[in-house]
């Protein structure tokens, strides 16, 4: 386990939750402070209510064999539709590679046969997606704690960001005439959820290969978070200070469209 990970991100965050405290315990409510504000004051609440009730690290439920659903319902892309992914889907995904890069001290550059070799985790959990549907299924895969570890995260790294194969929308041209490529999905997540024992990269789905509509050949899962902070099509994985560079600068495609990025459960 990585436990100068753990301490450095309770560390941390005990630095951001005094401040967010003392932010809230000072502020005045003549001044009625803009609708964002507010929003990202209950967002962090929410965020400090579980990790102080529920636990850092506690489990999400788990199921068994017989509370999975037959067929698990899939939900944004179902098909990167780039031909670079035809051609992976069509060789069987055998040169799908996943970097581990950016403030690590050990960049890594695994295929799945790599990714097979850490020690597997099984898990039948109900997910639940933000649109108002759920569905249980049993997941494998290599715990993102043992990746981390292996990549050796530098004293600077927070955020875990993923970034994916499908493009979200057509490439277009802004008013000048330039192309503007269409982004493609992306999540992010703090140490502490990154490291969390349910939190995995996922290659088996019921005990088959992912299908290609539920994030062949590789997608997250993380137990305590909505639908939308479990990546599918993972290409790259960046360990970061901040995330304000990336997209939008909210830590993932459906937050830059207004979503929190704490998706707890
Ligand atoms: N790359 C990528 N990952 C994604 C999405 C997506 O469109 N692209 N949709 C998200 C949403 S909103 C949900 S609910 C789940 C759906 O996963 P599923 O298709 O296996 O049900 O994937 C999440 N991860
Ligand atoms: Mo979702």
């Amino acid at each position: 386990m990585a436990d100068p990970v753990h301490r450095r991100g309770f560390l941390k965050r005990g630095a951001a939750t005094a401040a967010v405290i003392s932010v809230a315990g000072c502020s005045d409510p003549s001044q009625s402070p803009p609708v964002r504000t507010i929003l990202g004051e209950v967002e962090n609440l929410t965020r400090r209510a579980q990790r102080l009730f529920a636990g850092g690290h506690a489990l999400a439920p788990e199921f068994t064999k017989a509370d999975i659903a037959p067929v698990f319902r899939a939900n944004g892309t179902l098909n990167p539709g780039t031909n670079d992914y035809a051609i992976a889907a069509a060789e069987g995904f055998k040169n799908w590679r996943i970097k581990v890069g950016g403030l690590v001290e050990k960049p890594l550059d695994l295929g799945l046969t790599d990714l097979k070799a850490f020690p597997p985790r099984t898990q039948i959990t109900r997910h639940d997606c933000v649109e108002g549907w759920s569905c249980i299924g049993q997941w494998t895969g290599a715990p993102l704690s043992l990746i981390l570890a292996a990549a050796r995260p530098k004293s600077t790294a927070r955020y875990v960001v993923f970034h994916c194969a499908d493009p979200m929308g057509e490439d277009g041209f802004d008013a000048a005439g330039n192309l503007v490529p269409a982004p493609h999905y992306y999540e992010s997540l703090d140490l502490l959820e990154a490291t969390h024992p349910q939190t995995i990269l996922a290659y088996d789905l019921n005990g088959a290969p992912l299908p290609v509509q539920n994030g062949a050949p590789v997608r997250l899962r993380a137990e305590r978070q909505l639908g939308y902070k479990m990546p599918k099509y993972i290409q790259t994985i960046e360990l970061m200070e901040d995330f304000s560079r990336i997209g939008g600068g909210k830590g993932g495609y459906w937050e830059d469209q207004g979503y929190t990025w704490y998706g707890g459960i």
